[in-house]
Order: structure tokens, then sequence, then C-alpha cells
């Protein structure tokens, strides 16, 4: 069977017609979904926006062809910039030291408080003139000097001072400078590092009597702190004994019995003008006798010399061990905020002559000084304790240095942004 030529043509003409057609056809389907799309992008894109869809447009709803209708700029990096400001954020959130549910939970919400008031000066004084540093509309490489002056002369002493300065110099980007939740994340860090200084919590169980010589220079609150302290373990259920050991002063005498009488817990005293020594054997004697858990000794703070102080305060202890051979268990050193880079001094002074095993830092409620903590950790690298934020019975508060930072520089980044 044969075709005819004219079939043939027919057939090509036919072909052809159902090819363009289907062409055609396709060519429409594109043209009704790109006006779609640009519909969609005049909508998000075309009017002002308000501030917060324009983080919508980090993912936008329709892919735009690159070429018709190009992206201005800006847009694309200020969505990068938008990520990236919540990363670093959440990152930030994560190193600050003191903060989240990371928190030491020994530490109770009255503690936080307490530091939080005995505080507020300290945070009147050189946190808030760091934060006017970082509180500027824009801030640069100027920053630096800035800080190393406020930081120098703030009353955290040069160490402390020079190693804050250092981690921000060191630690940070020139970019990352000119962002000041930056620089306060790496105060805090390093603040942080320099008051934890890997100390385990004090083990009061470890001897029967645990023996507890409070030392310290005169008036900075031993007395205080050792009746403050024996209410108490009292109160925690242990079997306390105090020791008078400033016989020299009748009324140094009478005010640790006052404290014996607040907190219910028995005085060892010696004759009026007697041997500290003598007093404070009888006491560890007495805690040995009775089966005492903890023995606190008071001392002196003031003789004719300091070298006479300090060859009272080893006398104390030599005949503490004679007392009870491996006492005493703990010296603490008790200093006064108020004095701020003195505190720092008598510390080293006390260092060098006596095995100094905790810190307890007094009149912090009174104080602007607050921060010279910081000096004295780094100088001793001795664990600060407790701290005595007022005078009454229970103004004794357990030691945390990350509850400690986290009040100190409390609301620093919102007094920058401010
Ligand atoms: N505001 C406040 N005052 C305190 C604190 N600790 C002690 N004080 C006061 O500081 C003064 C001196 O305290 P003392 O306990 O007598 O000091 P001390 O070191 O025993 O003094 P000497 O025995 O003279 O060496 C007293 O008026 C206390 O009430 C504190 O944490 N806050
Ligand atoms: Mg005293």
């Amino acid at each position: 069977m044969l075709i005819s030529v004219s079939q043939i043509v027919t057939l090509l003409v036919v072909m052809a017609a159902v090819i363009i057609a289907l062409l055609l056809l396709r060519r429409a389907g594109n043209k009704s979904r790109e006006a779609s799309a640009r519909s969609v992008q005049e909508r998000v894109l075309g009017e002002p926006q308000p501030a917060k869809p324009v983080r919508e447009r980090k993912r936008p709803p329709v892919k735009r062809p690159a070429k018709k209708r190009p992206v201005p700029e800006a847009e694309p990096e200020d969505d990068e910039d938008d990520e990236d400001d919540e990363e670093e954020e959440e990152e930030e959130e994560d190193e600050r030291p003191g903060t989240g549910s990371g928190s030491d939970a020994a530490v109770d919400g009255e503690t936080r408080e307490a530091f939080r008031a005995g505080l507020a000066k300290t945070r009147g004084g050189f946190v808030a003139r760091l934060g006017k540093i970082f509180g500027k509309k824009k801030i640069d490489q100027d920053v630096l000097p800035q800080l190393e002056e406020v930081l120098f002369t703030a009353d955290i002493g040069p160490r402390a001072a020079d190693r804050i300065f250092d981690a921000v110099k060191k630690g940070l980007t020139k970019d990352e400078l000119t962002d000041p939740a930056r620089i306060w994340t790496k105060i805090r860090e390093t603040s942080g590092q320099i008051l934890d200084v890997g100390a385990a919590p004090v083990d009061f169980g470890r001897a029967r009597p645990f023996v507890l010589l409070v030392l310290g220079v005169n008036g900075v609150g031993k007395t205080t702190t050792s009746g403050k302290l024996a209410a108490r373990l009292t109160g925690d259920g242990k079997k306390v004994v105090l020791a008078a050991g400033d016989p020299v002063r009748a009324a140094a005498t009478e005010q640790l019995e006052i404290w014996g009488e607040r907190a219910g817990v028995p005085v060892v005293k010696g004759k009026a003008g007697g041997d500290p020594s003598s007093v404070i054997f009888d006491a560890v004697k007495r805690g040995v006798d009775e089966q005492a858990d903890i023995v606190i000794c008071d001392t002196a703070g003031r003789l004719h010399t300091k070298t006479d102080l300090m060859d009272e305060l080893k006398k104390v202890g030599r005949v503490i061990d004679k007392a009870m051979p491996g006492a005493p268990h703990e010296t603490w050193m008790v200093l006064d905020a108020t004095t701020g880079q003195n505190a720092i001094t008598q510390a080293r002074t006390f260092k060098d002559a006596m095995e100094i095993t905790g810190i307890v830092i007094t009149k912090l409620d009174g104080s602007a000084k607050g921060g010279v903590i910081l000096g004295i950790c780094d100088e001793l690298k001795v664990p600060v304790r407790y701290v005595g934020v007022g005078e009454k019975i229970d103004d004794l508060r357990p030691f945390d240095p990350r509850a400690f930072v986290e009040a100190l520089y409390e609301d620093a980044d919102e007094a920058s942004a401010a």
C-alpha cells in the first residue's frame, strides 16, 4: 500500500501543529507562574515593611529568578547578620559564668539577694564606669586604653586588673572589641576564673573536733564572724565551742560572750590580760573532752608591732597542735572589704607568716570596694569561704564565685545598651 505525497504532507502539517500548540501551552504556564511569583515578592518586599516581618525574609517564600529582579545587596547581609547575632547571643548566654540553669544549687535565693544588695555600691563604682565606656553609640579601638584605666584604678588590685585586661585584649578580635556584649562576657568569664581557685568545699566533718583558727588585723570583724559562724553551725546541728583568744582586752572577751549567748554556744575564756595561747589550748582540750564538732578560735588583731602579732599567732598555732595533733584544721583570715587594696596588702603579710587556708570578707554591705575580692583571690590563690553582709547574726553567707560574679556584673549589658 502506497502513501501518497499529499498524505505525507498533511501528516507533517498536523504533527507540526500539535508541537506548536504544546509549546504555546507550556509558555503560557511559565508566564502565569512568574506572574504569581512576582506578585508574592511585591507583597513581601515591595512595600515598606514593619520591623518584625523583616526577619521572615530569611526564608523567602518564593525563590526569585536572579536576573529579573536583582535583590538589593544589603538584604541578604542583614539576614545573615541577624542569624549571626542570634548565634552570638546564644553563645554568650552559654559562656556567661553564673547565669543559666547551671548555677550552683547550694547557693540559695537569699544568698544571691544578699550578694546583689551587698555589691550595689560596687556596681555603682567601677562596674558603672566600665558600663559608660561600653555604653557609647559606637565603640572602637579606643576602648582598650579606657578599659585599662578603669580596671587599674578600681579596687581590684593591679594583678587582677592586668589579668582581666589581658583576657579582653588578647582574647578578642578587633571586630569583637566593638561589641560590648563580647567584652562583658570576657570580663565575667575571667573574673569567675580568678575567684574560683579550685578548692573543695570545707569539710567540717573531717576531724572531731574540727579546729578553726580565725585571724586578721584589728577591727576587721573576727569576733563578729566567729559568733555568726558559731550560730550558723549550731543551726546545722553541730556542737560548737568558742575560744576567746583575745584576753588582753576584757571587752573583746565580753563581746564574744555576747555572741556565745546569742548562738547558744559555750565560750572558753581566760583571765583578763592572760596568755592567748593558753586560753585557746584550754578551748581545744575542752572540745576534745566534750566531743564537740567544731572549736572556733577568735584571736587578737592588735599587738605592739606587726612582728609581735605574727609571733603570737604562730605560737597559738603551735599550742593548738599540742592540744590536738594535726590541728588547726583550717586557718581563716578575715578581711574588711571597705579597706579596699589595704586588704590585699594585709592578706599578703599574713600569708607570708602563716598558712592561710581560707578567707572571710566582711562588711560587703557598706563597701563600694567589693571588687577587692578579685584581687585577694588572685593574690592568695586561697578560697573565699564566707562573706559578711551586715552586723546581724545571720549576715554571714557562704561564698559562691558564680553567684558573686553574677551579682557584681548584674545588668551590665543592659546598662551599656542604654
Ligand atoms: N556592716 C557590717 N559590719 C560588720 C560586719 N562584720 C563586722 N562588722 C562590724 O565591724 C566592727 C568590728 O567587728 P569585730 O568583730 O569587733 O572585729 P574584730 O576583728 O574582732 O576586732 P578586734 O578584736 O578589735 O581586732 C563591729 O562593729 C562589727 O559589728 C559586716 O559584715 N558588715
Ligand atoms: Mg575581736
